[in-house]
C-alpha cells in the first residue's frame, strides 16, 4: 500500500515535470518563425557560422550585386563589427553567394536560399529577390544582429532550403506626412522597418487641408504658407526636392518604390491657403489645425486650377522615377458631384500627360478611368466594384481591417477609431480576395496599410500604432492565404517581440500575443 502510493505520487511528480518543462523545451527554432511565411521551407541539420572572414561572393561586374554586398555589410556591421570582404565568385566553396540569374522564369521578387554548414547561397532572378532573401537571413540571425552595439554573439544561421516569392505585387504601406509632418529621418527609418517584411511601395501622403508637404517650385508658397502649420498648431514642415529625391533613392535601394499622393479637390485647404487664386470666391482660406474632413475643395471650373495642378504633376513626375502618381479623390464633399466627374477625369489626364499612371482612392471609380488607373479600395466596396467593371485593379486598404491609425481596443491612447478597433487577430484574419463580393483575387494588385497621422506626434508613435499589425499585414500580402492561420501566425509574432526589441521599436504589447 505505502509503497504503490509512493509509485503513484512518483508518477504524478513526473508526469507534472513533463508536463511543466514542456514550454521550455518548447523553444521553437528562428526557421520555424519567419514573417513573411515563405512559400516552402526545408530545415537542415547542421548550421552557417558567420564570422568576420566570411566572404560575400558576387559577380563584381553587376553594380547592383555590389549595392546589395554592400546593403548586406550595412546591416550586420553594428551588431557584429565585420566588415565582409566582397570577392568574384569563383565556385567559391565557402561564403555567401549572392546571385542573379536571369534565366530564372519567375518574378524578380522570388529567391530561393539554402544554408549549410559551408555555404550560404542566395539565388533570385533580380536583385529584389537577393534583398529578400538577405531579410530572411536575417531573420534567421540571432536578435543581436539588430542591435547598434557590438556583442560577442554566436552568429550562426540554421541550415534550411528555402523557395520564396510573393502572392502580390503590390505590398506596401501608407504614411501620411500632412496631419503631422514627419521629415526625412522618420521617413527613412520608416522604409528600413516595412523593407524589413518585405513590402515594396510607401505611399506618401504628401498635402491635406493641414499641410502641403513637398516643395514644388513653380508654386513657391505652397511650402512658404502651406507648410507652416499641422494638426494642434505645431510648425509643420515640408521635403524640399532635394530631401525628396535622396527618400527615393534610399527607398529603391531597399526595392521601396515610393507613390506620392497629392489629394485633391477635397483635402487642398493648405494649398487654398497659399493662393487665393485656387478658390472660387478667390479669397484665400485661414491655415488649419484641426482634423475635420470633407470642407475644402479646389474651384474645379477655373482654368488657373489645371495650370496649378498641371505645374505639381509634372514637378511631382519629374521626381518619381516609379509608374504611379496617386491624386486622391476621397471624401470630396464639398465639391458637386458634377464638378467631381470631370476634374478626377482631366487630372487622370494630367498624370498621362507627364508619363505617369494614376492611383485614386475608391471614388475615383465614379469617373471614367483610363486604362491602368488603379483604385484603392478603403471604405465603399461598390464604388470598388465600379472601378472592377470599368477596367481598374484594386489596391485592397479596407479601414475597418488594415487602417493602422484605428485603435487597437477602448483603451488605446492614439488613434481614432471610426471604422472600428483593430486588435492584431483582427488586422490578421482576413483575405484580400474574400472580403467583398464582387472582389476577386484577380482584380487585386495588391495590399496597403496606410497610417493616417491626426494623432500620431512622434516616430514612437508611429511605431506603437505600426506594430505589432505591420508585419500581418506583410504576411497577408506575402503568403497565400491557404497557408496562412491565426493560430500558428500569433505564435511566430510571439517570437519576434525580441527581435522588435534589439530593433528599439515601441510596438504595442498586444494581450493576443504570447510574447517571448
Ligand atoms: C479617412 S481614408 C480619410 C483620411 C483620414 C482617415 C482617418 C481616406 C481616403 N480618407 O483623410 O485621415 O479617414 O482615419
Amino acid at each position: 500500500m505505502r509503497f504503490s502510493s509512493i509509485s503513484f505520487s512518483a508518477a504524478v511528480l513526473l508526469l507534472l515535470t513533463v508536463a511543466c518543462s514542456e514550454p521550455a523545451k518548447e523553444k521553437r527554432a528562428a526557421i520555424d518563425n519567419l514573417i513573411p511565411k515563405p512559400s516552402s521551407v526545408k530545415a537542415d541539420t547542421g548550421s552557417f557560422q558567420l564570422a568576420a572572414n566570411t566572404t560575400l561572393n558576387i559577380d563584381t561586374a553587376n553594380l547592383e550585386l555590389k549595392k546589395l554586398a554592400g546593403y548586406f555589410n550595412t546591416l550586420i556591421k553594428p551588431a557584429t563589427g565585420f566588415e565582409l570582404a566582397v570577392k568574384p565568385a569563383a565556385n567559391d566553396s565557402t561564403g555567401i553567394d549572392l546571385i542573379i540569374d536571369t534565366t530564372i522564369k519567375k518574378s524578380p521578387e522570388a529567391y530561393t536560399l539554402s544554408i549549410n554548414g559551408k555555404k550560404v547561397t542566395i539565388k533570385a532572378g533580380g536583385g529584389a529577390g537577393v534583398f529578400y532573401g538577405i531579410q530572411t537571413i536575417r531573420q534567421l540571425l540571432p536578435d543581436a544582429i539588430e542591435a547598434t552595439t557590438k556583442s560577442e554573439t554566436n552568429w550562426t544561421i540554421p541550415a534550411a532550403t528555402i523557395v520564396d516569392e510573393p502572392s502580390y505585387e503590390y505590398r506596401g504601406s501608407m504614411l501620411d506626412i500632412a496631419r503631422h509632418f514627419f521629415g526625412p529621418k522618420d521617413i527613412k527609418r520608416y522604409i528600413d522597418l516595412i523593407s524589413f517584411y518585405k513590402m515594396n511601395t510607401l505611399h506618401l501622403h504628401l498635402s491635406d487641408d493641414q499641410g502641403w508637404r513637398i516643395e514644388i517650385k513653380s508654386w513657391p508658397k505652397l511650402t512658404e504658407i502651406g507648410s507652416t502649420t499641422q494638426v494642434g498648431g505645431g510648425k509643420g514642415g515640408f521635403l524640399s526636392q532635394e530631401e525628396y529625391k535622396d527618400l527615393v533613392q534610399y527607398a529603391a535601394d531597399r526595392y521601396i518604390t515610393i507613390i506620392p499622393e497629392i489629394d485633391m479637390p477635397g483635402h487642398t485647404n493648405a494649398a487654398l491657403a497659399s493662393y487665393a487664386e485656387l478658390n472660387c470666391n478667390d479669397t484665400a482660406t485661414k491655415l488649419y489645425s484641426g482634423i475635420e474632413v470633407g470642407f475644402s475643395t479646389l474651384c474645379t471650373n477655373k482654368e488657373v486650377t489645371y495650370k496649378f495642378l498641371d505645374d505639381v504633376i509634372r514637378e511631382l513626375a519629374a521626381l518619381t522615377p516609379g509608374k504611379y502618381l496617386h491624386i486622391g479623390g476621397d471624401e470630396s464633399h464639398a465639391t458637386k458631384k458634377e464638378d467631381y466627374i470631370p476634374f478626377m477625369e482631366k487630372v487622370q489626364l494630367l498624370v498621362k500627360k507627364h508619363g505617369k499612371l494614376a492611383i485614386g482612392w475608391d471614388e475615383v471609380a465614379n469617373s471614367k478611368l483610363e486604362p491602368n488607373t488603379v483604385a484603392q479600395y478603403w471604405a465603399d466596396s461598390a464604388n470598388s466594384v465600379m472601378a472592377i467593371s470599368k477596367g481598374a485593379k484594386l489596391i485592397m486598404s479596407p479601414a475597418r481591417k488594415a487602417y493602422l491609425d484605428m485603435q487597437y481596443d477602448s483603451t488605446s491612447k492614439l488613434g481614432l477609431h471610426w471604422a472600428g478597433y483593430i486588435e492584431v487577430d483582427t488586422a490578421y484574419t482576413w483575405d484580400p480576395a474574400n472580403l467583398e463580393p464582387g472582389i476577386k483575387r484577380e482584380n487585386i494588385w495588391g495590399v496597403e496599410a496606410p497610417l493616417w497621422t491626426e494623432t500620431i506626434v512622434t516616430m514612437d508613435d508611429i511605431e506603437y500604432m505600426v506594430f505589432p499589425r505591420l508585419p500581418g499585414y506583410a504576411e497577408i500580402a506575402w503568403t497565400p492565404t491557404a497557408s496562412r492561420s491565426w493560430d500558428e501566425y500569433k505564435v511566430r509574432l510571439g517570437y519576434h517581440g525580441p527581435r522588435m526589441k534589439a530593433m528599439q521599436i515601441d510596438y504595442y504589447p498586444s494581450k493576443k500575443i504570447d510574447w517571448k
